[in-house]
């Protein structure tokens, strides 16, 4: 698998971020064209435990049978009952190092919003990188400032031969310069969930 064509449209959800029925979401994207995947059930209004759980099983079934790349977000728990294909955390949870060594055959995902945490990583620990927030976002309520796409092109230089993906206020609008910039991927909340057309979204991402 070439990881960074997999990651190249690259849809992260949870419940908390769907106007309607989550799982009508992820078909409808799936059929749209997304790549790859992201469980994020965290903040106000997400799911816990059982719950939380069960609606994983049903996105990980979805993304099975259209072969597209399942990640969960954070809780390592996760990664065994769902059978993900890896894990992406922030530079506040669980150590990349720790998680390579809990999950070796996994993919495992970091995100690196400044310098000090580009150099503050172990990179080597980790099979692709999250940058961002690209632009201003409203869907993550501590979200870090947005560092435009001069990021993109500086972690890019650094560490050209980590799959990249950008991440944060990424709309079918400025995806492009997300590109040009030098990512691999773009990774999308809300230009997604809140679609009217969620197919066209994704087709025009
Ligand atoms: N991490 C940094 S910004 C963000 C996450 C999870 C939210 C991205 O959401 P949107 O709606 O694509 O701006
Ligand atoms: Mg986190």
């Amino acid at each position: 698998m070439d990881l960074s064509k997999k990651l190249r449209k690259y849809l992260i959800m949870g419940s908390q971020n769907c106007p309607r029925d989550p799982i009508e979401i992820l078909k409808e994207a799936i059929y749209g064209g997304i790549t790859a995947f992201q469980y994020r059930e965290k903040g106000p209004g997400s799911l816990e435990g059982e719950a939380k759980l069960e609606l994983g099983k049903k996105f990980r079934e979805l993304c099975r049978k259209y072969n597209v790349l399942f990640i969960v977000n954070d809780d390592s728990a996760l990664v065994e009952p769902l059978d993900a294909d890896g894990i992406h955390v922030g530079q506040d949870d669980v150590d990349v190092e720790e998680l390579r060594t809990l999950f070796p055959e996994k993919l495992i995902g970091l995100s690196i919003s400044n310098e000090e945490e580009l150099l503050g990583s172990s990179i080597e620990a980790v099979d692709y990188l999250g940058a961002g927030p690209v632009f201003d976002t409203s869907t993550k309520v501590d979200a870090k400032e947005a560092v435009g796409v001069g990021w993109i092109e500086r972690v890019k230089r650094l560490h050209p031969e980590v799959p990249l993906v950008g991440i944060g206020g990424i709309t079918v609008e400025n995806a492009s310069e997300v590109i040009e910039a030098g990512a691999d991927g773009v990774s999308v909340i809300s230009a997604i969930t809140d679609a009217e057309d969620v197919p066209k979204a994704v087709e025009k991402l």
